[in-house]
């Protein structure tokens, strides 16, 4: 597959006015196509032939302006049209023939259970109608299904409902009409025996909205969280940002089979089944976040992605990173914001970061792809989002709101760049944002180094700060970004030092712009020396070097105010003992972490959700990260011994928080919960029998946090009580395909036994299913978090990884792309080890593979 240049970008020779398609939905599907075309007034040439997308079907008839087209009137490729001599405006009647039933892919239309269900974005659409296939042709769409009336009840698409009726031999139709202009990445398509639970909405003008859930017959009940959080969604974004849903229907469709989370079609949102369906009894309190907040993703992308639209896919962070921004925003507001931010944060750094620094590396804004699917990364989406927290920390909440507005406004019903947004931004604030530009464009994650000294004689503490970057691969010199460091000083007494700005360098009392390579921040009239904390609310994507004693660490967990940093000064002395006992067994490092650990289990609980955080221990990924080069046995020793170490040292307050799980919903039992699951957790490392046998019991549990709290802190264990809970769950759940995947998950990461065979056998397991969930489920989990097994000496685990790719590309190449991010990182691990991954992506290399798998094997041996 070629590589596609962002500086290649031409406008669209053809813009289309409207599309009318026609679904006969029968053994195959017949779409006719209606396009009314006519050649781009912007782009001059005048006698360009038209070249459509498409691929994937057969093509039953072409005509123009009804003259039906003979096969020399045309060119056909692999994956494109083309007709030589066309009017200026005329009508294109396309027929394809599409067979949903054999469409493994999950792209474009293709079957889900009983349904039959699109996903067209990023190039979707062209598996279905030949058309130009890109974000930056909007169009009106007017969709007529035509179907069986037994097995296909329910007929969506985008918009409103205009017609339906019943048709002879048993068969219906339906028409929707959507008034929008759209990119036809946004077009959807349902047809099934569905479910459908209605709610309504008043808008904060008075509009009334029908929302419908449309969910597998026996689901309804788990429906209601997700339907509160679409109602709080939507009022959230009439409070900030003044923005009206814009139809008079809201649909969300629930599918078995889906390749990432959620998909944002206009009016017709499809989701993963699993961002959808929630009870106490089947979902943890960790789900229901999930589903809170990618409901209201999906809702906000009707703003910020689908009235405003993206001009081509490198520009793909203008909606995804803005509107994960907006998410993450949401739920803060909604679910407390230190929380909420730690979590953000521990995603960022185990994912984002090493992506940023391995073969995949890219710029939020890309320069070029082969294949746009691979680009859907936590660069483009929780980078991108950091970039615009950053600009709203700068231009203050208020007037980056604006600049959001203004942005919305001033290109509303089209296609955008990023370069629009910052102008926005720019004409709304008065800055310039070129700094920000450099965000975008650039890889990698920079690294900001400190260093203090206080001067008693002249009273000034002074801070010397310093950025730098990683060079790129392609030896392109790395520029200067602007870097918000918000900070505080304390003395010695806890209390905060207030300072005062001295812009450009403090422009804010507690705001540190570092925007050249180094700068020196002079501040004067303090008594003695300071305690300073960096990085609060982690103010922007960096990793940051500062020598914190042990003392400055201890008391930043005690008494800072910013939840988030407290989170840091826990996490950076976990990380300095987990060091120390990998190098060389317990000393210093160890003593300080115990002991302050015990100092805040001494405090009275105010904030449980906080200080399960607080708790909580780097994941075996994370600290693969942290480490160079990767020794996964010695990493995974050190990590089992400091867990151990923790509940030895606070085996009472463990045993009191452990106690406390309550099976009710709501929030503070929820807090209640993630602090009973991580004290579990660490307690069941003691190999107690009465703790094995609490998890045994907790296990059995009515609500599914405490189970599976209960599992997740058995599974490392190699005990009866593991076997017995294991199995009583796989019985339990076995017709619940959402709850089956946590089994699986549990089994692909337990460090117990003989990882690689489990593995095997879990493919073949009678219960096993090639669906995503269930692959992600098991050979995801596999590779991240069971660094023992993947890891193992002889490479059998990478073997085991990459035949299922190979395997798998043939039938979803976006599954077997997901997949490959666990072969990429050989550079990292330990040799001669890393030559037994090496010999896996060559193995691979030398076999025909889709686009997706083969560019991200390509780089990765580059
Ligand atoms: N926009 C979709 C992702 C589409 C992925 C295509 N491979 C979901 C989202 O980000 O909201
Ligand atoms: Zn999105």
């Amino acid at each position: 597959a070629a590589e596609v240049f962002r500086k290649d970008y031409r406008l669209p020779a053809f813009l289309v006015d409207q599309v009318d398609l026609a679904f006969d939905i029968r053994e195959r599907t017949t779409v006719q196509a209606r396009l009314q075309l006519r050649r781009n007034p912007a782009v001059a040439i005048a006698d360009e032939p038209l070249v459509l997308d498409g691929r994937g079907f057969d093509l039953l008839e072409v005509a123009v302006d009804d003259r039906r087209l003979g096969v020399g009137d045309y060119q056909r490729t692999d994956d494109r049209l083309q007709i030589a001599v066309v009017p200026d405006r005329f009508t294109l009647r396309i027929v394809t023939q599409l067979d949903p039933e054999q469409n493994t892919t999950l792209e474009g239309l293709y079957r889900s259970g009983s349904m039959l269900c699109t996903q067209c974005e990023a190039r979707g659409f062209s598996r279905i109608t030949y058309y130009p296939d890109r974000p930056d042709v909007l169009s009106r769409f007017s969709v007529r299904v035509e179907a069986d009336a037994q097995r296909f009840p329910v007929l969506l698409s985008n918009g409103n409902p205009v017609e339906s009726g019943a048709l002879p031999d048993g068969r219906h139709y339906t028409v929707w009409d959507d008034p929008f202009l759209k990119p036809c990445y946004l077009f959807a398509l349902v047809a099934g025996d569905l479910a459908c639970i209605e709610d309504h909405y008043t808008t904060a003008s008075g509009r009334d909205v029908a929302l419908r859930f449309y969910v597998d017959h026996g689901n309804e009940a788990r429906v209601p969280h997700a339907m509160a959080s679409l109602k709080r969604a939507m009022r959230w974004d009439e409070q900030v940002y003044g923005l009206e849903y814009d139809l008079d229907l809201y649909m969300v469709v629930a599918a078995r089979d889906f390749n990432m989370g959620a998909m944002e079609n206009k009016g017709l949102n499809l989701f993963n089944a699993r961002y959808v369906l929630a009870s106490p009894q089947t979902a943890t309190d960790a789900d229901y976040d999930g589903i809170e907040s990618v409901i209201a993703h999906e809702y906000f992308h009707n703003w910020t992605g689908n009235r405003v639209t993206c001009r081509d896919w490198f520009q793909l962070s203008l909606k995804e990173g803005l509107t994960v921004f907006r998410d993450q925003c949401f739920s803060q507001d909604l679910n407390g914001e230190a929380v909420h931010r730690i979590q953000s944060v521990r995603q960022l750094r185990t994912v984002q970061f090493p992506e940023d620094a391995g073969p995949m590396a890219h710029p939020v804004r890309p320069d070029s792809y082969v294949e746009i699917n691979n680009f859907y990364t936590a660069t483009v989406y929780e980078k991108g989002a950091e970039i615009v927290r950053m600009i709203q920390t700068l231009l203050g909440r208020d007037t980056f709101i604006a600049g959001v507005q203004r942005y919305l406004r001033e290109h509303d019903g089209s296609a955008a760049t990023i370069e629009d947004f910052l102008a926005a931004h720019e004409a709304e604030s008065g800055r310039n944002l070129d700094g920000f530009r450099r965000w975008y464009s650039q890889p990698g994650t920079p690294l900001v180094t400190i260093t203090d000294e206080y001067d008693a004689r002249s009273r000034v503490y002074r801070l010397r700060l310093k950025q730098s970057h990683a060079p790129s691969p392609n030896g392109a010199p790395k520029q200067m970004v602007p870097i918000p460091i918000r900070f505080a000083l304390r003395d010695h007494d806890g209390r905060r030092i207030s300072v005062s700005p001295q812009p450009p360098l403090l422009p804010a009392p507690d705001l540190i712009l570092l925007e050249d390579e180094e700068a020196v921040l002079n501040v004067p009239d303090i008594g003695s020396s300071p305690n300073p904390s960096f990085l609060l609310g982690f103010s922007a994507p960096v990793r940051l070097q500062f020598a914190y004693t042990s003392d400055q660490l201890v008391s930043l967990l005690l008494d800072e105010e910013d939840g988030f940093a407290r989170w840091e000064a826990a996490q950076r002395l976990m990380l300095n003992a987990f060091f120390e006992l990998q190098a060389s067994g317990p000393g210093d490092d160890t003593r300080a972490l115990l002991d302050a650990l015990q100092r805040l289990a001494a405090r009275p609980v105010e904030d449980r959700a906080l200080l399960a955080e607080l708790l909580r221990m780097p994941s075996e990924s994370y600290l693969a990260s942290q480490v160079q080069p990767l020794d996964a046995a010695r990493l995974t020793s050190a990590r089992d011994a400091l867990r151990l170490r923790i509940a030895q040292a606070l085996t009472g307050p463990l045993s009191v928080w452990s106690a406390a799980a309550p099976e009710e919903p709501g929030a503070s039992n929820a807090a209640r919960r993630a602090l009973a699951n991580v004290s579990l957790w660490y307690l069941m490392s003691t190999r107690v029998n009465r703790v094995l046998d609490i998890g045994l019991k907790q296990a059995a549990s009515p609500n599914m946090t405490v189970a599976f709290g209960a599992l997740t802190a058995l599974n490392d264990i190699d005990c009866p009580q593991r076997e017995a809970a294991m199995d009583a769950f796989l019985q339990r759940f076995r017709h619940e395909p959402l709850v089956l995947d946590k089994w699986f998950a549990l089994q692909a990461g337990s460090a117990i036994g003989q990882g690689v065979e489990r593995v095997r056998s879990l493919l073949q397991h009678p219960d096993f299913t090639p669906n995503p969930n269930r692959l992600r489920a098991v050979l995801g989990t596999f590779w991240r978090e069971n660094l023992r097994a993947y890891h193992r000496a002889d490479g059998a685990g990478y073997r085991l990884l990459g035949d299922q790719i190979a395997h798998l590309d043939r039938s979803n190449p976006q599954i077997a792309a997901r997949l490959c991010d666990g072969l990429l990182g050989w550079k990292d691990i330990v040799p001669p080890q890393n030559q037994l991954l090496r010999a896996v992506l060559v193995d691979l290399s030398q076999q025909p593979l889709s686009a997706d798998v083969g560019e991200k094997i390509g780089k990765a041996l580059l």
